[in-house]
Formats: C-alpha cells, structure tokens, sequence
C-alpha cells in the first residue's frame, strides 16, 4: 500500500469546493461541466450513454459531498467498525437509488426534459451489478443500506466479478446463458484504487523455526502472488448524510513477470500466466444453495477475505493503539461460509505478521467474528477437501488443525468419554478428508445467527446441534429484512404516494409506521384507491409482458407470481402441478367458473443443474400449451419471464395478487421474496416454511393461504418411509396432472420430462405429492376470496400494513444491539 499524503499536507489544505446545485439551471450545468470535464463530450457530439455517464457523476458529485463528511466524522471519533464479509452482492440499479437518496430526481428530470432527453430511457441504459445468485446477496445489498440509514460505521467488502449471474434467455424454452458483461462501457459509480493493492499468496510450503527470544515462528513461502485492487462504491443512508462503502476487490497480476518464461524466450506464455492470476475475480460462480467445490472458488474466496483482513488490520493499527483493541473496534460478519477462510487468515496475520502468540491471536479472533448460516441443507454447508485446502493455503490448513485440536480437546473436557460427538463436530472431517467451514465458523464465532425463528431454532436442534450444546449462549435469530426504499419507494412509486399521502413519509425510516394504515383497511374508498394503484402497476406489468414475452395478459386477471432461484426444494414443479390441474378441469368442462389467472415466473437455473433446466423447459412448454388454447378463451395464461434480477423484480412485486412460498416445510431458510410481495399488498400461499411462519403471525391467519405439511409432519412422512406413489394412485387427479407429463401433448416428445416424473413417482425428496391436495385445495380457497374485491383488497392493505417488522433496519438494528455493539455515528445532512 502507498503511504497517505495526510502526514505531510495538513489537513486543513485540503479544501474541497462545494457543488452548491439547487436549481434547474445549476443542475444542466453541472451536467454539461461532467459531459466535457469528464466525458470529454461536447453536447454536439454526446450521445445517449455520454448523457448517462455525465448524469451518473452529477449524481456521484452530490454523494461525495456526504462521504467527505462522513469519513472526516470517522477521522475524528474512530469508532467501532462493522465489516461485513460477503461473497456476493445483488444491489440493483445505482441510479435510481441514488438519485432518490441525494433528492435530485426532480431536478434530474427536468434539466434532462430541457435538453429533450427523457430521465427514464437513461436510467434504463444502466447494467444492474448482477454479483450475486439470489436471496443471500439481495440481502447483503438490503443490509448495506440499512447500515448506512442508521448511521453505523460500516465497510462491505466482496470480490468485484467482471462477468457476474449470467444472463437468461430462452431459446425452444430451454435455459441459455450468456454472459453478463456489466463493466462492458465501464461502471460510472466506481473508483478503483491501484495504489492500495493489496499482494495475496497462494501455494507453496511453510518452514517452522524458533526465533531470536525462542519463540516457534513459521514463515509462509508461497508458490503464487497476485495483487488485490479495491474498487468502491458508495453506500449512502437514506435521510442521512451517512455515506458507507462497499469495497469490491479485482485480482491483478503482480507486476512481475515469469523471468524463467521470460529468459527462455517465451513472452507470449509470461503474459498468459498474468491473464491467468486476474481470472480469479472474473466470474461469479452461479449456483445458490449447492456449494461448487470448485478450487477457483477457494482462491475467491481466500482472496477477498485476505485482501479485506489486510485492510482492517491496517487500519486498526492506523486509528488505535494496537491489534489487541481490535476485537473492541471492529466486529467481522461472516455471510454464510464463503468467508469463514477468514478465521485462519486472521490468526496468520496476527501470529506470523505480527508476531502475536497463539494464545493472543486466538483471543482476539474469537471476539472478532460473527457467523450468519443462511441454510437449512447440510449438502449446502461447504466443505473443502483437505488435499486441496492444502495444496491453496498450506499455513492455513496448519492453523486449523491446530484450532481443531484444542477445540476437541474442549470438546472432550466437556462431554467425557463422547466420542461419536468429537467425531460429529470436528472441523476435519475423515472419509473423506475435508474441512468443514461450518464447525470452523461456529467453533470460532463468538455469535452464530440463523435468519428466521424457524430456521435458527433448525440450526439448534439438527443442523449445528452439537454446537448449541456446547455453547448454547452464541446462538442467536435475526429474522431476515428488506428494505423499505427499495421496494416499496423505488419499486412502486404509485403506492408510496398513496401510503405517505395517508401517514406521512415516515415509514420509509420506521417501517413500523405502516401500522398507522390499518384503520383505512375498513374504508371502502381507500380501498378504492389502493384497488386502482394495483391495477395501474399490473397494467404497466402487462405492457412489460407483451414487450419481452410477446403475451397478452389481462390486468383483471388475478397475477399469481412465484419468482426466485430454481430449486427443487422451493417446488416451481408443485406450481406448476396445479396449473397443469386447472387446464385438465377446463378442458373437462370449459364452463368451468374460475377467476381467471395469470401465473408469472422468473427464475434463473444453476447451469450444471439438469433437473432445475429441465423444470424450467417444462414451464415454458405449459405456456406454450396453455396460452395457445382457444377453449381456454384466455382464463389461464403462463408466463415465464427471462432473466430474472432485481430490476424485473422491481417490476414485478407491485403488480402481483398472489405470492407463492411453497417450499417444503424445513428447507426455505427464510426467504425476502415472500416480505416484498406482502409490503407491496400480495397475498401470500404458503407453508409454514422460513419466514413465511413470521409473515402470517404478523398480517394475521385469516389473511394469509396456508397450506401443506409442517415440520415436524414432513419429518414423520419420512421416517414412516413416505411413498409418493401412494399418493399418485390415491387421487386420480393428481395422476391425471402427471400423467399428462409425460403423454407427449407438451412438447412433442413424450421421454423429454420423463426424468421429473420419475423423480417425483420414485423419490419425490421434497414431497410435492403429499402436499399436492392441500395446495390444490388452498388455491380454491385463494379463487373463492377473490372474487370479494372488497374484502381481498382489506387482506391486501393488511399485509401491507403489519409487515412493518420485516424491514431490514429493524432487522440491522437487532444486529447492532444483540451483536455488533457498534454505537451509531449520525452525520448530518
Ligand atoms: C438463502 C436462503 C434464503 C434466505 C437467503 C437470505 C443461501 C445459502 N441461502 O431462504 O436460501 O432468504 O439466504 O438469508 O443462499
């Protein structure tokens, strides 16, 4: 790293000019200062994108002005520090959000209306940063800004992929992906720092000695280095001048070249060892739930946290009086495994860096860290295998071995004489051979959150039981959030202007305040109105339809939306069992009385996920069927839409009646879908699944569709020896559904979807079949109130209003208290 300038110009040199833009006219001009000074672009020869990009810096220009603040604020108090570890991030769309937050897109609209340009088609120009897979990396995005929102001193830090989740299309209705090439015309809300590279190792051996005072000392001779480059963004708060960062590493080659390569000749090959160190940051590895093993996924992951953990310690050394008051400055959240490389790291850097005993370093380490488990699915918890982990990071192995000895020994003095439990909770599993970053999280964690009730009291009695008996006081539930700017205020504009013209605009701070909207359920002209903002946005949805589908939707028609990652346990198949149902009884008696329904999905398939594809051709075939059926007279239409993130979603919540949550009880860890649809008044089909169970006790069980197995029912189903076939032959319908199937009226060939169907008839790991009936009977429920505009639009405006709980402050805020102790630090506007 280079040495700060701070030391030699005194700071109050360092004037920065305000950007003092309140008008109109200030506004155009700072636009066309950044189209020249920045894009070098004069009005004559911009062209849209020149537009974009100045407009973005204008945006930027404004924020700047708040992290000025902000950091000076962190100079003077050097307060407590949360540094948040995630593998992946799903921020969305910068320029809406930070125009909202700096309050310029009025000023915005209108400078853009003046030169002819509308705010709209460039906003739609910008790539949203895809650097996540799904649920886990949207709720990383949703916790950044409520961190800022309540003024906590905070750092994200994550590997800034260059091609992030692939991009989806259809092609025959199968599943194509192609890259996302998000950094393509380069990212204007970005500053990349190559002057804080930061040199990670990989490889190689280590030598033990005993040094000068007689301490055992082990230097680390690595095989590989490469250099990490910080790229930020900032992470303003909302209604404050709190602006965070999201610190993003790229890998670069170190800039010395292979001299062996170089002497004999072979330039070509030298330079392609450089390219190959900066694949290390290229790709985001698309899968969600399902570890990958892979090793490029290893060195990700030890490269962002080495890169992250050099800069936290440095900077603690730089703002207190040495490493051992870390643990009171700074507190690192774990996202799931993918960081937890950062025990060990933490301990090398403390014991071989800076020549910290091990009893010392282990001190501090385990006050520094906090792990969240965002799953339910032992397959799920990675685990590396020891080979491997070795081969990448041989002192590290060393460490954890040694952290697992004396873990065991503790283990042993606890529980005398248990040796299947040693076994059980080892960090190293045998047969085969493998780390398991799980134990190493939990048995070094001074907290270990789940991210629903459910889920954690799951994780207490199955998943890390054997950790909760030993130390029952680290484990701890944070109900997963989202935030209430995004997806209620960017997301459904129509909807926030109702909801503040009613209560003020304080819920979008305090989301508790919506509760203030409860009284208004009764009124039936508010109703009314609430009724037409629905209609509106299924409208505008409509029209997005016809766009990239090419279907005809009516917006009267009830829209049924399940929207989230391909997974088999989260049961697309089960939705799409009740409507192969429906087709069959309206092809049976096409007088049939049904509320007419739109079913909506979107939903993107790990590539090397057969199974989940498959799923995803069978939807698209039913679409095809169903939407091309003249009997039909368009009751039923099926749509899937392709390419599913977070700015579809932003198109998609507010428009929605019905939410399906239809996981198998015991899979879902929480959800966020489920509590933005509800937010944004949908009604919720559900199992007693993941935070669905906290949704429903919220809004109330006569406003929410419940259906299916429990918990502790599914475990019976399974431990009598839970047949599907008894299902399929006990009710002629469900048989009718899935014989259809295979029958070859979808899509020609009658072996193409045979592997469901087997899947199902044979297996059925998810028990789709035995909670068939209840969900098919659940969905008449779902018709009949339907049809009840007055009292479906109450349950509607009920759900919005008691879901206050499920804003991502209030889940931060219990982080804050219960966890990370650290005190907020308000900067002014
Ligand atoms: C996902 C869960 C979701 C949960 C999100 C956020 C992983 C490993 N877990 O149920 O499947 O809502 O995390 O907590 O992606």
């Amino acid at each position: 790293m280079i040495e700060q300038i701070t030391d030699e110009i005194p700071l109050q040199q360092l004037q920065v000019s305000k950007r003092n833009v309140r008008t109109v006219e200030d506004f155009k001009r700072a636009l066309a200062d950044n189209l020249y000074y920045k894009r070098g672009q004069a009005v004559y020869t911009a062209t849209r994108h020149d537009i974009y990009v100045a407009l973005a810096h204008t945006v930027r220009d404004y924020l700047m002005e708040r992290w000025h603040k902000t950091v000076e604020t962190y100079f003077q108090t050097r307060p407590k520090f949360v540094y948040y570890l995630s593998a992946e991030y799903l921020p969305g769309q910068q320029i809406t959000q930070n125009l909202l937050y700096s309050e310029t897109t009025d000023l915005a609209r209108q400078a853009l209306a003046e030169w002819g340009l509308d705010l709209n088609d460039l906003i739609a120009l910008e790539p949203e940063p895809g650097l996540g897979n799904g649920g886990l990396g949207r709720l990383a995005a949703c916790f950044m800004d409520s961190m800022a929102t309540l003024d906590i001193p905070a750092y994200s830090f994550g590997i800034r992929y260059e091609f992030g989740i692939f991009r989806q299309s259809f092609q025959d209705g199968w599943q194509e992906e192609s890259p996302d090439e998000w950094l393509f015309y380069g990212n204007p809300w970005e500053f990349s720092q190559p002057d804080d590279m930061v040199e990670v190792c990989f490889g190689g051996h280590t030598e033990h000695h005993v040094d000068d005072q007689g301490r055992h000392r082990v230097r680390w001779i690595h095989g590989q280095t490469l250099l990490g480059e910080p790229c930020h963004m900032l992470v303003p708060g909302y209604g404050t001048g709190t602006v965070n960062l999201l610190r993003l590493w790229r890998a670069r080659a170190s800039r010395e070249f292979d001299f062996e390569l170089f002497d004999v000749g072979d330039y070509a090959r030298a330079v392609e060892q450089k390219t190959a160190s900066e694949n290390i940051s290229k790709v985001l590895y698309p899968n969600d739930n399902t570890p990958e093993g892979k090793e490029l996924r290893l060195k990700q992951q030890y490269f962002f946290v080495a890169c992250s953990l050099k800069m936290i310690v440095s900077r603690t050394l730089q703002f207190n009086r040495g490493l051992f008051e870390l643990p009171d400055k700074a507190v690192v959240q774990l996202n799931d495994t993918h960081p937890v490389v950062a025990i060990p790291e933490l301990m090398r850097l403390l014991m071989d860096e800076h020549g910290l005993s091990w009893d010392e370093a282990w001190d501090i380490t385990r006050r520094t860290f906090a792990y969240t488990c965002h799953t339910l699915m032992p397959e799920a918890l990675e685990k590396w295998p020891v080979s491997l982990f070795g081969k990448l990071l041989p002192r590290h192995l060393e460490i954890v071995y040694e952290i697992n000895h004396r873990f065991l020994q503790e283990v042993r003095v606890r529980f005398p004489g248990d040796e299947e439990r040693v076994r059980r909770m080892s960090i190293i599993e045998e047969w085969p051979e493998q780390v398991c970053m799980a134990h190493l999280a939990a048995s070094c964690s001074f907290s270990i959150n789940g991210v629903a009730k459910l889920q954690s009291s799951l994780l207490k009695e199955h998943t890390l039981r054997d950790f909760y008996e030993m130390w029952p006081e680290k484990f701890n539930n944070k109900t997963n959030g989202v935030t209430p700017r995004r997806w209620v205020r960017m997301a459904n504009p129509r909807l926030s202007e109702l909801i503040t013209s009613k209560i003020g605009d304080g819920w979008l701070r305090d989301m508790d305040q919506l509760e203030a909207l409860v009284p208004y359920a009764d009124q039936a002209d508010f109703r009314q109105v609430w009724r037409v903002v629905k209609r509106e946005n299924k409208v505008a949805l409509a029209a997005h339809i016809g766009k990239s589908v090419g279907v005809q939707v009516d917006p009267d028609s009830l829209y049924d939306a399940m929207v989230k990652r391909l997974h088999e346990y989260k049961r697309q198949l089960l939705k799409a069992l009740h409507i192969i149902t429906l087709y069959q009884r309206l092809k049976a008696d096409p007088a049939l009385d049904i509320v007419p329904r739109t079913f909506i999905f979107g939903a993107k398939a790990a590539a090397g996920y057969h199974i989940a594809k498959l799923i995803i051709k069978l939807i698209n075939s039913l679409a095809e069927v169903i939407n091309s059926d003249p009997a039909l007279n368009d009751r039923l239409k099926v749509v899937f839409l392709p390419n599913f993130n977070v700015t579809l979603g932003e198109r998609i919540y507010p428009a929605v009646d019905v939410s399906e949550q239809i996981s198998m009880a015991g899979k879902e860890a929480s959800g966020t879908g489920n509590m933005k649809f509800a937010l944004n008044g949908a009604l919720t089909v559900g199992t007693l699944d993941g935070a669905n169970i906290e949704i429903r006790e919220r809004v109330g069980k006569e406003n929410f569709f419940l259906f299916g197995l429990t918990v502790p029912e599914v475990m019976a189903q399974k431990e009598a020896g839970y047949n599907p076939l008894d299902y399929y032959y006990g009710n002629p319908e469900l048989k009718r559904a899935i014989d259809w199937i295979v029958s070859g009226d979808l899509g020609g060939d009658k072996a193409l979807f045979q592997p469901l169907v087997d899947s199902l008839l044979h297996k059925d790991e998810y028990l789709l079949l035995a909670d068939y009936a209840s969900y098919v009977e659940c969905q008449e429920r779902v018709d009949e109130a339907y049809r009840d505009a007055a009292s479906w639009t109450r349950m509607s405006i009920l759900n919005a209003a008691r879901c206050g709980h499920f804003s991502s402050d209030r889940t931060i805020r219990q982080y804050n208290e219960e966890i990370w102790r650290a005190p907020p630090l308000p900067v002014g506007l």
